[in-house]
Protein backbone atom coordinates (compact mmCIF):
# COMPACT_ATOMS: atom_id res chain seq x y z
CA UNK A 1 0.00 0.00 0.00
CA UNK A 2 1.36 3.10 -1.07
CA UNK A 3 1.48 5.48 2.38
CA UNK A 4 1.51 8.78 2.24
CA UNK A 5 4.45 11.55 2.37
CA UNK A 6 5.50 12.90 5.78
CA UNK A 7 4.61 16.46 5.91
CA UNK A 8 7.49 18.29 4.02
CA UNK A 9 9.06 21.34 5.47
CA UNK A 10 8.64 23.90 2.36
CA UNK A 11 5.49 25.79 3.59
CA UNK A 12 5.32 25.39 7.14
CA UNK A 13 5.43 28.41 8.96
CA UNK A 14 3.56 27.65 12.18
CA UNK A 15 5.52 24.86 13.94
CA UNK A 16 8.06 24.69 16.70
CA UNK A 17 9.54 21.53 15.44
CA UNK A 18 12.06 21.49 12.32
CA UNK A 19 13.95 19.29 10.30
CA UNK A 20 16.56 17.70 12.33
CA UNK A 21 20.59 18.20 12.61
CA UNK A 22 21.30 15.16 10.22
CA UNK A 23 23.75 14.51 12.74
CA UNK A 24 20.71 13.81 14.80
CA UNK A 25 18.56 12.32 12.42
CA UNK A 26 21.51 9.36 12.02
CA UNK A 27 21.60 9.21 15.84
CA UNK A 28 17.84 8.54 16.46
CA UNK A 29 17.92 5.62 13.95
CA UNK A 30 20.96 4.22 15.68
CA UNK A 31 18.89 4.24 19.08
CA UNK A 32 15.75 3.67 17.83
CA UNK A 33 15.10 -0.23 19.87
CA UNK A 34 16.47 1.19 22.77
CA UNK A 35 15.07 2.27 25.96
CA UNK A 36 16.49 4.79 28.28
CA UNK A 37 13.58 3.66 31.15
CA UNK A 38 15.34 0.84 31.28
CA UNK A 39 18.99 1.88 32.48
CA UNK A 40 19.75 -1.42 33.95
CA UNK A 41 19.22 -3.08 30.47
CA UNK A 42 20.33 0.00 27.85
CA UNK A 43 23.22 1.07 29.72
CA UNK A 44 24.77 2.70 26.67
CA UNK A 45 21.42 5.44 26.24
CA UNK A 46 21.52 5.95 29.64
CA UNK A 47 24.87 7.16 29.24
CA UNK A 48 23.84 9.11 26.72
CA UNK A 49 20.75 10.58 28.71
CA UNK A 50 23.42 11.82 31.78
CA UNK A 51 25.39 13.91 29.04
CA UNK A 52 22.22 15.42 27.28
CA UNK A 53 21.10 16.46 30.88
CA UNK A 54 25.54 17.62 31.12
CA UNK A 55 24.70 19.54 27.55
CA UNK A 56 20.96 21.25 28.87
CA UNK A 57 22.86 22.40 32.09
CA UNK A 58 25.30 24.15 29.86
CA UNK A 59 22.93 25.82 27.78
CA UNK A 60 21.20 26.82 30.84
CA UNK A 61 24.41 27.94 33.26
CA UNK A 62 23.38 25.05 35.36
CA UNK A 63 25.95 23.62 37.25
CA UNK A 64 25.35 19.96 38.32
CA UNK A 65 22.49 19.59 36.77
CA UNK A 66 19.95 17.16 37.31
CA UNK A 67 16.72 16.03 35.07
CA UNK A 68 16.28 13.99 32.13
CA UNK A 69 14.72 13.36 28.67
CA UNK A 70 10.87 14.06 28.47
CA UNK A 71 8.94 13.41 25.63
CA UNK A 72 8.25 16.72 24.89
CA UNK A 73 7.28 20.03 26.59
CA UNK A 74 3.88 18.80 27.89
CA UNK A 75 5.65 16.14 29.96
CA UNK A 76 8.27 18.46 31.28
CA UNK A 77 5.81 21.20 32.42
CA UNK A 78 3.47 17.95 33.67
CA UNK A 79 6.18 17.07 35.85
CA UNK A 80 7.52 20.40 36.94
CA UNK A 81 4.39 20.97 38.28
CA UNK A 82 3.80 17.72 39.95
CA UNK A 83 7.76 18.23 41.77
CA UNK A 84 5.95 21.41 43.23
CA UNK A 85 2.84 19.76 44.69
CA UNK A 86 4.59 16.95 46.20
CA UNK A 87 6.81 19.19 47.78
CA UNK A 88 4.21 20.46 49.51
CA UNK A 89 2.06 17.79 49.82
CA UNK A 90 2.06 17.37 54.43
CA UNK A 91 1.26 21.40 54.29
CA UNK A 92 -1.29 22.52 52.03
CA UNK A 93 -4.84 20.95 51.16
CA UNK A 94 -5.83 22.76 48.03
CA UNK A 95 -2.63 23.49 46.42
CA UNK A 96 -2.94 26.36 43.07
CA UNK A 97 -0.14 27.74 40.53
CA UNK A 98 -0.06 31.22 39.23
CA UNK A 99 0.87 31.42 35.60
CA UNK A 100 0.97 33.83 33.10
CA UNK A 101 -2.45 34.57 30.71
CA UNK A 102 0.07 33.11 28.10
CA UNK A 103 1.11 29.65 29.74
CA UNK A 104 0.66 26.81 27.62
CA UNK A 105 -2.11 24.82 27.51
CA UNK A 106 -0.24 21.85 28.83
CA UNK A 107 -0.52 23.47 32.26
CA UNK A 108 -4.12 23.18 31.91
CA UNK A 109 -3.46 19.30 31.79
CA UNK A 110 -1.15 19.44 34.80
CA UNK A 111 -4.12 21.12 37.17
CA UNK A 112 -6.16 18.85 35.82
CA UNK A 113 -4.42 15.56 36.49
CA UNK A 114 -3.03 16.57 39.68
CA UNK A 115 -5.88 18.32 41.09
CA UNK A 116 -3.97 21.64 41.32
CA UNK A 117 -5.79 24.53 40.46
CA UNK A 118 -4.29 26.84 37.96
CA UNK A 119 -4.62 30.46 38.22
CA UNK A 120 -4.17 33.16 35.05
CA UNK A 121 -3.04 35.95 35.88
CA UNK A 122 -3.67 38.87 32.84
CA UNK A 123 -0.24 39.81 30.90
CA UNK A 124 1.27 43.41 30.26
CA UNK A 125 0.80 45.17 27.32
CA UNK A 126 3.52 43.84 25.42
CA UNK A 127 2.30 40.28 26.01
CA UNK A 128 4.39 39.92 28.95
CA UNK A 129 3.82 38.00 32.49
CA UNK A 130 3.21 41.06 35.12
CA UNK A 131 4.53 40.65 37.94
CA UNK A 132 2.20 42.65 39.85
CA UNK A 133 -0.83 41.02 39.14
CA UNK A 134 0.79 37.75 39.76
CA UNK A 135 1.24 38.73 43.03
CA UNK A 136 -2.30 39.83 43.68
CA UNK A 137 -3.23 35.76 43.02
CA UNK A 138 -0.37 34.55 45.25
CA UNK A 139 -1.60 32.74 48.71
CA UNK A 140 -0.86 30.50 50.80
CA UNK A 141 -1.52 27.90 49.52
CA UNK A 142 0.09 28.70 46.42
CA UNK A 143 3.21 25.78 45.29
CA UNK A 144 4.40 27.42 42.53
CA UNK A 145 4.56 30.37 40.06
CA UNK A 146 5.50 29.85 36.13
CA UNK A 147 7.31 32.04 33.92
CA UNK A 148 8.12 31.67 30.13
CA UNK A 149 10.85 31.84 28.35
CA UNK A 150 9.43 32.33 24.59
CA UNK A 151 6.18 32.45 24.86
CA UNK A 152 4.02 30.05 21.98
CA UNK A 153 2.18 33.22 20.91
CA UNK A 154 4.65 35.64 20.72
CA UNK A 155 7.58 34.99 21.79
CA UNK A 156 7.63 37.30 24.69
CA UNK A 157 10.23 36.47 28.10
CA UNK A 158 8.83 37.05 30.78
CA UNK A 159 10.44 38.86 34.20
CA UNK A 160 11.82 35.86 35.11
CA UNK A 161 13.92 37.76 38.52
CA UNK A 162 10.96 39.38 39.81
CA UNK A 163 8.78 35.79 39.56
CA UNK A 164 11.15 33.49 40.81
CA UNK A 165 11.27 36.60 44.16
CA UNK A 166 7.50 36.23 43.80
CA UNK A 167 7.71 32.53 44.32
CA UNK A 168 10.46 32.08 47.03
CA UNK A 169 8.74 35.19 49.08
CA UNK A 170 5.38 32.34 49.52
CA UNK A 171 8.06 29.67 49.93
CA UNK A 172 6.90 28.32 46.54
CA UNK A 173 9.15 26.91 43.26
CA UNK A 174 10.12 29.08 40.26
CA UNK A 175 9.18 26.86 37.15
CA UNK A 176 10.37 28.49 33.56
CA UNK A 177 9.01 27.18 30.05
CA UNK A 178 11.84 27.65 27.88
CA UNK A 179 10.29 24.56 25.64
CA UNK A 180 11.28 26.75 22.69
CA UNK A 181 12.83 29.89 23.54
CA UNK A 182 15.89 27.52 25.51
CA UNK A 183 18.16 27.32 22.04
CA UNK A 184 18.00 30.76 21.07
CA UNK A 185 17.47 33.06 24.63
CA UNK A 186 21.51 32.32 25.61
CA UNK A 187 22.90 34.77 22.96
CA UNK A 188 20.16 37.09 23.71
CA UNK A 189 20.49 39.89 26.64
CA UNK A 190 17.22 38.46 28.55
CA UNK A 191 17.27 37.36 32.46
CA UNK A 192 16.23 33.82 32.18
CA UNK A 193 17.94 31.44 32.79
CA UNK A 194 19.75 29.48 36.21
CA UNK A 195 22.38 31.75 36.59
CA UNK A 196 20.25 35.12 36.02
CA UNK A 197 17.51 33.59 38.40
CA UNK A 198 17.11 31.64 41.62
CA UNK A 199 15.24 28.99 39.44
CA UNK A 200 13.78 25.66 40.72
CA UNK A 201 12.75 23.77 37.65
CA UNK A 202 13.28 24.75 33.87
CA UNK A 203 11.71 23.03 30.45
CA UNK A 204 13.42 23.44 27.50
CA UNK A 205 12.78 21.33 24.49
CA UNK A 206 15.45 19.70 22.21
CA UNK A 207 12.78 19.16 19.37
CA UNK A 208 12.48 22.29 18.88
CA UNK A 209 14.84 24.76 18.34
CA UNK A 210 17.39 22.51 19.62
CA UNK A 211 17.08 20.42 16.50
CA UNK A 212 17.08 16.96 17.52
CA UNK A 213 14.61 14.74 16.34
CA UNK A 214 11.09 14.35 18.11
CA UNK A 215 10.20 12.98 20.87
CA UNK A 216 12.72 14.77 22.91
CA UNK A 217 12.05 17.06 25.41
CA UNK A 218 14.13 18.71 28.39
CA UNK A 219 12.92 18.63 32.22
CA UNK A 220 15.98 20.15 34.45
CA UNK A 221 15.52 20.83 38.31
CA UNK A 222 18.52 23.20 40.37
CA UNK A 223 18.59 20.40 43.28
CA UNK A 224 18.18 16.55 42.71
CA UNK A 225 16.26 16.30 45.92
CA UNK A 226 13.29 18.27 43.60
CA UNK A 227 13.02 15.06 42.21
CA UNK A 228 13.07 12.74 44.80
CA UNK A 229 9.68 13.61 45.56
CA UNK A 230 8.29 11.92 42.02
CA UNK A 231 10.05 9.04 42.64
CA UNK A 232 8.39 5.77 42.92
CA UNK A 233 9.75 1.77 43.03
CA UNK A 234 10.45 0.14 40.54
CA UNK A 235 10.02 -4.03 41.84
CA UNK A 236 11.03 -5.85 38.54
CA UNK A 237 13.38 -3.39 36.91
CA UNK A 238 17.68 -3.56 38.17
CA UNK A 239 17.44 -0.05 38.96
CA UNK A 240 15.26 0.58 42.17
CA UNK A 241 12.68 3.37 41.39
CA UNK A 242 11.66 6.07 38.55
CA UNK A 243 11.11 9.52 38.59
CA UNK A 244 10.05 9.79 34.78
CA UNK A 245 6.57 9.97 34.01
CA UNK A 246 6.37 7.31 31.33
CA UNK A 247 8.11 3.90 31.12
CA UNK A 248 9.38 3.12 28.08
CA UNK A 249 11.14 6.12 26.34
CA UNK A 250 12.53 6.92 23.52
CA UNK A 251 16.28 6.18 22.75
CA UNK A 252 15.74 7.75 19.27
CA UNK A 253 15.33 10.85 20.86
CA UNK A 254 17.87 11.07 23.75
CA UNK A 255 20.90 9.85 21.21
CA UNK A 256 19.39 12.71 18.82
CA UNK A 257 19.58 15.52 21.10
CA UNK A 258 23.42 14.42 22.31
CA UNK A 259 23.91 14.70 18.83
CA UNK A 260 22.49 17.84 18.21
CA UNK A 261 23.87 19.45 20.95
CA UNK A 262 27.38 17.93 20.33
CA UNK A 263 27.21 19.58 16.89
CA UNK A 264 25.56 22.72 17.36
CA UNK A 265 26.34 24.39 20.92
CA UNK A 266 27.25 26.77 21.42
CA UNK A 267 28.30 28.21 17.71
CA UNK A 268 26.02 26.11 15.18
CA UNK A 269 22.55 27.42 17.82
CA UNK A 270 24.30 31.42 17.70
CA UNK A 271 24.59 31.39 13.87
CA UNK A 272 20.94 29.70 13.65
CA UNK A 273 19.27 32.33 16.23
CA UNK A 274 21.31 35.56 14.22
CA UNK A 275 20.11 34.25 10.94
CA UNK A 276 16.93 33.27 12.34
CA UNK A 277 15.71 36.78 14.14
CA UNK A 278 17.94 38.92 11.04
CA UNK A 279 14.73 37.15 8.94
CA UNK A 280 11.98 37.56 11.79
CA UNK A 281 13.01 41.35 11.55
CA UNK A 282 13.21 41.99 7.56
CA UNK A 283 9.92 40.01 7.40
CA UNK A 284 8.67 42.14 10.11
CA UNK A 285 9.32 45.13 8.51
CA UNK A 286 8.12 44.22 5.04
CA UNK A 287 4.66 43.57 6.49
CA UNK A 288 4.58 47.04 7.82
CA UNK A 289 5.83 48.42 4.70
CA UNK A 290 2.41 47.22 3.32
CA UNK A 291 0.28 48.39 6.14
CA UNK A 292 -0.32 45.41 8.26
CA UNK A 293 0.09 45.71 12.40
CA UNK A 294 3.02 43.26 13.80
CA UNK A 295 4.25 42.40 16.92
CA UNK A 296 7.55 43.12 17.20
CA UNK A 297 9.73 40.04 16.99
CA UNK A 298 11.79 39.73 20.03
CA UNK A 299 12.86 36.23 19.29
CA UNK A 300 12.23 34.80 15.93
CA UNK A 301 8.21 34.28 15.90
CA UNK A 302 6.35 36.93 13.60
CA UNK A 303 2.77 37.51 14.94
CA UNK A 304 0.81 39.46 12.15
CA UNK A 305 -3.05 41.24 11.70
CA UNK A 306 -3.96 39.33 8.58
CA UNK A 307 -7.75 39.24 7.90
CA UNK A 308 -9.24 35.82 8.71
CA UNK A 309 -10.55 35.43 4.84
CA UNK A 310 -6.79 35.86 3.66
CA UNK A 311 -5.28 33.26 6.62
CA UNK A 312 -7.96 30.79 4.83
CA UNK A 313 -6.90 31.69 1.39
CA UNK A 314 -3.04 30.92 2.25
CA UNK A 315 -3.87 28.01 3.45
CA UNK A 316 -5.69 26.77 0.54
CA UNK A 317 -2.64 27.83 -1.02
CA UNK A 318 -0.60 25.34 0.86
CA UNK A 319 0.57 27.42 3.60
CA UNK A 320 1.09 25.56 7.12
CA UNK A 321 -0.23 28.81 9.37
CA UNK A 322 -1.28 29.24 12.80
CA UNK A 323 -3.31 32.61 14.48
CA UNK A 324 -2.77 33.62 18.27
CA UNK A 325 -5.94 33.45 20.40
CA UNK A 326 -6.43 37.16 19.52
CA UNK A 327 -6.40 36.63 15.67
CA UNK A 328 -3.02 37.38 14.45
CA UNK A 329 -1.44 35.07 11.73
CA UNK A 330 1.70 33.42 13.10
CA UNK A 331 5.11 32.84 11.82
CA UNK A 332 7.39 30.78 13.50
CA UNK A 333 11.01 31.53 11.90
CA UNK A 334 12.43 27.75 12.64
CA UNK A 335 15.86 26.97 10.50
CA UNK A 336 13.87 25.40 7.79
CA UNK A 337 12.58 28.62 7.38
CA UNK A 338 14.30 30.66 4.51
CA UNK A 339 14.54 34.33 3.22
CA UNK A 340 12.93 32.41 -0.29
CA UNK A 341 10.31 31.30 1.20
CA UNK A 342 9.19 34.22 3.32
CA UNK A 343 9.28 36.22 -0.30
CA UNK A 344 6.93 33.32 -1.56
CA UNK A 345 4.30 33.63 1.07
CA UNK A 346 4.94 37.81 0.90
CA UNK A 347 4.03 37.34 -2.94
CA UNK A 348 1.12 35.28 -2.31
CA UNK A 349 0.11 37.84 0.29
CA UNK A 350 0.60 40.32 -2.17
CA UNK A 351 -1.94 38.58 -4.52
CA UNK A 352 -4.74 37.09 -2.29
CA UNK A 353 -4.72 39.62 0.61
N1 LIG B 1 5.72 25.15 26.26
C1 LIG B 1 5.73 26.02 25.25
C2 LIG B 1 6.16 27.43 25.50
C3 LIG B 1 5.33 25.60 23.97
O1 LIG B 1 5.30 26.49 22.96
C4 LIG B 1 4.93 24.26 23.78
C5 LIG B 1 4.47 23.77 22.43
C6 LIG B 1 4.96 23.39 24.88
C7 LIG B 1 5.35 23.86 26.10
C8 LIG B 1 4.54 21.95 24.76
O2 LIG B 1 5.51 21.23 24.10
P1 LIG B 1 5.21 19.81 23.41
O3 LIG B 1 4.28 20.11 22.28
O4 LIG B 1 6.56 19.36 22.99
O5 LIG B 1 4.60 18.95 24.43
N2 LIG B 1 4.16 24.71 21.52
C9 LIG B 1 3.14 24.74 20.55
C10 LIG B 1 2.24 23.54 20.58
O6 LIG B 1 2.49 22.55 19.92
C11 LIG B 1 3.66 24.92 19.22
C12 LIG B 1 2.65 25.17 18.25
C13 LIG B 1 1.57 26.02 18.44
C14 LIG B 1 2.72 24.50 17.08
C15 LIG B 1 0.64 26.23 17.48
C16 LIG B 1 1.79 24.69 16.11
C17 LIG B 1 0.74 25.56 16.31
O7 LIG B 1 -0.17 25.73 15.34
O8 LIG B 1 1.27 23.60 21.27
Amino acid sequence: MQRPEPQEFARVLSSMCTEPHPAARAAAERYLATNPGDPGTYGAVADLEREAVEMLGAVTRLDDPTGYVTSGGTEANIQAIRIARNRKRDVVDRPNVVVPDHAHFSFTKAADLLSVDIRRAPLDEDYRADPEAMTALVDGDTVGVVAVAGSTEYGRVDPVPALADLAHDSDALLHVDAAWGGFALPFTDHAWDFADAPVDTMTIDPHKLGQAAVPAGGLLARAPALFDTLAVDTPYLESTSQVTLTGTRSGAGVASAVAAMEALWPDGYRAEYERAQDLAEWFADELRDRGYDVVDPTLPLVAVDVPTDTVEALREAGWRLSKTGAGEARVVVMPHVTRGMLRAVLADLDRLG
